[in-house]
């Protein structure tokens, strides 16, 4: 069966949660982020991204006007990322920046060739057409399009495969390029990245003389294959598996290119076995998903049995042993790594926001292979949870680092904390994580909806409106609902009749037992996989009624996440939940809650929109005595009473919007 993800410009959209994301990076984080990609934001890390196309721009022109006596530069490494004392002291004709600052145009790019998908606006149009502008002037006659080399010297591109991102800004480049095609019907950015893509497919190859090395940083991959999905042109699948095959096979090429890391397994960049034989997610977490994401394409697009059970392994070595409970990876900050299995500490967590978005791409991946909530049940938790953590409701400021505990004072103090922001940046110097989620929010009916022939497969719930072709039927599905903050989903299916239809609704694991559906007169169905397949529909409009129970539950972690033992957590559907200082004090860690969990709920209005919150019954153990107890660092246990308390909990999402403070996910309870 072809499964295919649902075109985002068939779908509207018109959901109470998020809707108001999606406008979010409509009027705020695009606007905002042109704004950032040009150095235009005081007191924000500087981008210098168009500042690099713009100077790269500029060479191209001094190569053109000066012609045979134009002395190209000759390159000079000068650091991962270099940044002028102060803006000011900028040359035009330098670079600046991490090496793969180019990225985050095309991740822009991206956001805005969804967003225009939905709701067509000319100033934004303008403002794109002119950033191509300034992107294509930059590229080089032979295709080449990294402004890092074309500035810093040509000489050693491709000569260092592993740390230096050209294939990463590629990939980067030809998502934002498709992207923006598909919204726009323009192509001068997607034929730029033919152009680059072309370039790399005569450089790259088995051939003789061709250099044998692939991404250090993955991405290319998928990206290469949704270039095929567009253009039928099969070099760039060809492209796109030879990367694939080619990566860990002995004589390893990082270790040709970096001789002095002979013999060390090189986990961080995923080079350390071909990926048929890989069953453990390990190494870097944001280019262990991005390449388990083009693993999973290559695998449906050939029907690759090896590689498909080496896909399937490695997502259950994600989510059964390295995942946090937010859908966060990353147990480590050195080398942005998953740890050890159940290695998941709360306060040092790393759980990239990029790296949740690229377990997300991966499960997309993985249900257009076989649809299973095994994948859309992860999906949505990622989504909910640790990536959505990731911006600020004003969409002005991000967390690059998702952590599941922490301790203001300690991110400031603590070494060992110090990728622990206690509240969230308005830029990074390193700004791969707020770009991405722009795209993926602008992009999110994609992970709703998939489609095969005659079968829509609605794997999240969400307002919305989408007209689906069946045999060459139109048929309409609208949904209406309150999700996630109730379980309400009434689904209309007009139009059916005398077509193939089927509606493949997703029962999501945490519901399993706590469902109830109502067919309209339809009577057949069948369950796979947790997904309840309805057919025969016959007459003009079937109104369909599912009802999930949202009733907040207690989680507990697998005993053998030292970190959790003993402790609680609490969902409410696929929301996890959390304590800030702000609503219960300090010393969160401290709060014992009480048995039973009696959890009551109410509706708080201080994030915006309305927003169900949770409380619990719990005391603290406190100091009873003298003030000479009070003030002493250990006390006997007979001078400790119990103060009675009220734990108010806020979807962990939401937290770190009202100031710095303390949170907490998880918490002790009383036995
Ligand atoms: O290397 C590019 C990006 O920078 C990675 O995806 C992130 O983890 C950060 O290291
Ligand atoms: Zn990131």
């Amino acid at each position: 069966m072809d499964i295919r993800p649902f075109d985002i410009k068939k779908v509207s959209v018109d959901d109470r949660f998020w809707s108001s994301k999606t406008e979010l990076v409509r009027k705020e984080v695009i606007p905002y982020q042109w704004e950032i990609l040009n150095d235009r934001v005081p007191d924000a890390n500087p981008s210098f991204c168009m500042h690099n196309f713009r100077a790269a721009g500029l060479l191209n022109k001094r190569m053109k006007t000066e012609g045979s006596a134009y002395e190209p530069p000759k390159y000079t490494y000068r650091g991962f990322a270099v940044f002028p004392d102060k803006r000011e002291d900028a040359k035009d004709d330098e670079f600046y920046g991490f090496l793969f600052q180019d990225s985050d145009f095309s991740k822009w790019i991206e956001a805005v060739g969804y967003s225009l998908a939905t709701h067509p606006d000319k100033v934004l149009e303008d403002i794109a057409d002119k950033a191509i502008d300034i992107v294509c002037a930059a590229q080089l006659p032979n295709g080449y399009l990294d402004t890092y080399y074309i500035i810093n010297g040509m000489d050693k591109s491709f000569t260092d495969l592993r740390d230096h991102h050209e294939l990463y800004c590629m990939g980067h480049l030809i998502e934002g390029a498709i992207a923006y095609y598909e919204a726009t019907g323009k192509d001068k950015l997607l034929n730029a990245a033919k152009g680059f893509a072309d370039y790399v497919y005569g450089l790259f190859g088995k051939e003789e003389g061709k250099i044998k090395g692939y991404p250090g940083h993955e991405i290319a991959e998928m990206a290469l294959f949704r270039l095929f999905d567009v253009t039928h042109e099969n070099r760039y699948k060809e492209l796109a598996e030879y990367f694939i095959d080619q990566r860990g096979q002995a004589p390893l090429y990082f270790e040709q290119e970096h001789p002095e890391m002979k013999g060390k397994p090189d986990y961080y960049h995923q080079a350390h076995i071909p990926v048929r034989e890989q069953r453990e997610a390990v190494g870097h977490a944001v280019r262990a998903v991005y390449l388990y994401s083009g693993m999973a394409d290559m695998a449906r697009l050939t029907g690759d049995k090896e590689l498909l059970n080496a896909c399937k392994a490695l997502w259950s070595s994600i989510v059964n042993e390295k995942m946090y409970i937010t859908g966060g990876i990353g147990g480590t900050h050195i080398g942005e790594s998953f740890s050890f299995p159940f290695d998941l500490p709360n306060d040092t967590a790393y759980a990239e926001t990029c790296a949740s978005i690229g377990l997300v791409f991966f499960a997309e991946r993985m249900l257009r292979i076989e649809p299973s909530r095994e994948y859309s049940d992860i999906m949505e938790l990622a989504l909910y949870n640790g990536i959505l953590s990731g911006m600020a409701l004003d969409g002005k400021s991000f967390f690059y680092v998702n952590p599941l505990e922490v301790l203001p004072e300690a991110c400031k103090k603590d070494e060992r904390k110090e990728h622990v922001k206690p509240i969230r940046q308005k830029w990074f110097g390193c700004a791969c994580c707020p770009p991405n989620i722009a795209r993926l929010v602008s992009s999110i009916s994609k992970y709703a909806y998939s489609e095969s022939d005659d079968t829509l497969f609605v794997h999240l719930y969400m307002g919305s409106h989408l007209v689906k072709d069946v045999g060459g039927k139109e048929v309409r599905v609208d949904v209406a609902t309150d999700y996630p903050d109730k379980g309400n989903i009434k689904i209309d299916v007009t139009g059916a009749a005398g077509t193939d239809f089927k509606l493949a609704l997703r029962i999501p694991g945490w519901a399993e037992g706590k469902y109830a559906i109502k067919t309209d007169g339809l009577e057949t169905y069948e369950f796979i996989n947790g997904y309840i397949y309805l057919n025969g529909f016959t007459g003009d409009t079937h109104h369909i009624s599912l009802e999930l129970e949202m009733k907040p539950r207690v989680v507990f972690a697998d005993r053998k996440v030292t970190e959790d033992a003993n402790r609680i957590a609490v969902m409410r559907g696929p929301v996890v939940y959390c304590a800030e200082e702000k609503d219960n004090g300090k010393n969160l860690k401290g709060i014992i809650v009480k048995r039973p969990f009696e959890i009551s709920e109410s509706t708080i209005s201080e994030f915006g929109t309305d927003t169900v919150a949770l409380d619990l019954e719990a005391y603290r153990l406190m100091p009873s005595g003298s003030e000479f107890m009070e003030s002493s660092l250990y006390m006997n246990f007979e001078d400790v009473a119990e103060e009675e308390k009220i734990l108010r909990l806020i979807p962990y999402s939401l937290w770190a919007n009202r100031g710095e403070g303390e949170m907490s996910v998880y918490f002790n309870y009383s036995v």
